[in-house]
């Protein structure tokens, strides 16, 4: 970064807008100067005042009163920090952290006994891996809408699919998806393929993006003609991997269409290259398109293999392999050079990606897939009915009610909406159409957006929200690492209004905006759902089996049901805790130190710890929730006795 940009670091100077116009011309000099673009334009404070009392302006119209509820849930990856994030929308606060790949002492995760079963543990009982990447996240369907089931979220490090439970909003399952690496997108079917009565989520579709050998076990690692990506399909109830596709190419996002027949996925490396410069000769890469019935079918009719160690059944569905459309598994839709997002309109009838490389979108028409399927269209090229330009770096495509769309421009720093039938239109031959409706500047650098319900087909055309990967000058500085900024704008008018920025620490990638109504969840824990509950004050006790050690003890603010209990030196000590308050809100902690314990317990929720008692001596249990005006005084004592 120049001297300049470093200036601009500082919180006073009031405008960003003007600077941003900068952004966007130097982006022009290529993608990898995208996120360092440099030079700050000259400011005009008169510009900068008036479009700073725009924005507060519409704000206003949108503000959550103190006490008020927000209409709609945001919920959101979190990235490398390897957790799930609920903000509420529009007052963009700030309503959970959910961990599900990484470490989370405020509530257990990854400490308990019961979190450490979900995300996998060692022969030694430690955990399988501590880090995660989520980048997208989407919930099940019924209707074609939200249910307020469950919620899929991807781990892009180790290639996880997690899965959370929307009452609760806890993480439940994690499955490792074998022989694929950089699982990047994922989108849950809508319904069931095959059968009709089934209308609702019944599997989650996930890409592999980087390409390896197969298997990945020593052999052909200088050999990337050998590599290969598959598609994996895991069953959304039990999170069994179902089957999994052989590509060629690579695979980046995933969407799925309201029949439940179609996947899509775009890829950016049909190449198959091992650099990014190989990765970026084509002139066309391709949208990909599984036919889901078929490639069921074909599994049912044991026409699949096996990759190494792994039992889970892989079609061929690489280009040499499904020639004839008549029984083809995949249908490879060239689009132009290393697409990026998928996103299908509300309306089931187009799916929509965008160029990055390209300052286009293109429109693929979901009855024109269908046609190549049937061997009445020739050439899959055909399919794509639109091709607008929209400016630079386009990502992703949110959609409204309206049959328009709102694309992210990462390196115009800006969103474009666009009309979707003036696109088509414009694309059969009538020149004087201009498809763009509008743009409005984000700051900086947008790279998901997504439409209030715009993944469903009650998309209501009210919120857009820019989820932008830089934040520059735009709140006070705080070192080196900045937060991102997300930045919410009303759609609901002709012109698009920026209604205010929230922060959010890095690094959000894609999110969903569900309206309220949808998401159900429950304030207290069913004490019969733990098997190895507490269930009375009177059950409180140590039992011992060997050198292993149990302690059964509960909670009842402001108190522990033992004020102490023994164990000795080299004991393996379990301690099972169950929360007896019913009250909503009444959280307990229990934190041992020296041991390295801190967990809490919810209102009838019971949780365990397991380690071994290697320090003798005394140790405060205390609570470290606050719960109650004794909450100081709910302590318990671990004595450890020398062995
Ligand atoms: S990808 S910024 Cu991880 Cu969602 Cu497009
Ligand atoms: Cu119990 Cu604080
Ligand atoms: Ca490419």
């Amino acid at each position: 970064m120049s001297d300049t940009e470093h200036q601009s670091q500082n919180p006073e100077n009031p405008e960003n807008t003007s600077r941003r116009k900068f952004l966007g011309a130097a982006a022009l000099t290529g993608l990898a100067g995208a996120g360092l673009a440099t030079g700050l334009a000259a400011l005009d404070p008169v510009e900068a005042k008036e479009e700073e009392a725009e924005e507060g302006g519409e704000s206003c119209k949108f503000e959550v009163p103190p006490g008020q509820l927000d209409d709609y849930y945001i919920f959101s990856s979190g990235g490398h920090s390897g957790e799930a994030r609920i903000y509420g929308s529009p007052s963009g606060r700030t309503l959970k952290r959910i961990p599900v790949f990484n470490i989370d002492p405020m509530v257990g995760w990854g400490i308990t006994n019961e979190s450490k079963k979900v995300i996998g543990t060692k022969p030694d009982g430690s955990l399988k891996y501590i880090t995660g990447d989520t980048h997208h996240i989407h919930g099940s369907y019924t209707d074609g809408t939200y249910d307020g089931k469950y919620l899929w979220i991807n781990d892009k490090i180790h290639g996880r699919l997690a899965r959370i439970r929307m009452d609760y909003m806890e993480c439940d399952k994690i499955t490792e998806l074998p022989n694929i690496q950089g699982f990047h997108g994922l989108f849950p079917d809508k319904r069931d393929p095959v059968d009709p009565k089934i209308n609702h989520t019944t599997r989650v579709f996930c890409g592999g993006e980087f390409h390896v050998p197969l298997p990945n076990d020593g052999r052909d690692l200088d050999d990337p003609k050998k590599w290969g990506c598959l598609f994996t399909c895991v069953d959304a109830e039990s999170m069994e991997v179902r089957w999994q596709c052989k590509l060629s190419g690579n695979m980046d996002l995933v969407a799925t269409s309201y029949d439940g027949k179609l996947a899509a996925a775009n890829q950016y490396n049909t190449e198959g290259g091992a650099v990014y410069t190989d990765m970026m000769s084509a002139e066309h890469d391709a949208v990909v398109f599984f036919h889901i019935e078929r490639i069921e079918a074909a599994i049912k009719a044991g026409k699949s293999f096996t990759i190494g160690d792994s039992k889970v059944p892989v079609v061929d569905g690489t280009k040499e392999a499904n020639q004839d459309p008549k029984t083809a598994l995949v249908c490879y839709v060239p689009v132009p050079k290393n697409p990026h997002g998928v996103n299908i309109t509300p309306d089931g009838k187009y799916f929509v990606s965008s160029g990055k490389l390209s300052p286009t979108a293109s429109v693929t028409a979901t009855e024109l897939v269908y046609k190549w399927f049937a061997g009445e269209l020739k050439n899959p090229r055909d399919a794509v009915v639109a091709e607008p330009e929209i400016g630079l770096g386009p990502l992703h495509t949110g959609f409204d009610d309206k049959g328009n769309a709102y694309t992210t421009l990462f390196l115009d720093s800006q969103i474009v909406k666009w009309n979707i039938d003036k696109a088509i239109a414009q694309f059969k031959g009538d020149k004087k159409i201009q498809p763009v409706l509008d743009r409005i500047d984000v700051h900086y650098q947008p790279g998901h957006g997504y439409t209030s319900m715009g993944e469903t087909k009650e998309a209501d055309g009210k919120f857009f929200n820019s989820g932008n990967k830089f934040s520059k000058d735009r709140f006070l500085p705080v070192g080196p690492l900045h937060v991102e900024t997300e930045q919410l704008i009303d759609i609901s008018g002709d012109k698009m209004k920026l209604i205010h920025d929230h922060t959010a620490y890095p690094e959000p990638h894609d999110a969903i905006i569900v309206r309220r109504d949808l998401v159900k969840t429950r304030q207290i824990y069913n004490m019969d759902d733990f098997p190895n509950a507490v269930k009375n004050f009177a059950d409180s006790r140590v039992e011992r089996n060997g050198n292993k050690v149990t302690i059964y003890l509960a909670s009842i603010a402001p108190m522990y049901s033992m004020t102490d209990f023994k164990v000795k030196k080299g004991d393996e000590v379990t301690i099972i805790l169950t929360n007896h308050d019913k009250v909503e809100d009444l959280t307990h902690g229990f934190a041992i130190p020296k041991y390295d314990i801190c967990f809490i317990v919810n209102p009838q929720q019971t949780a365990s710890v397991t380690f071994i008692a290697d320090k003798p001596g005394l140790y405060w249990c205390y609570c470290t929730h606050f719960c109650h005006a004794l909450h100081l005084e709910m302590r318990s004592r671990m004595l450890v006795e020398p062995a």
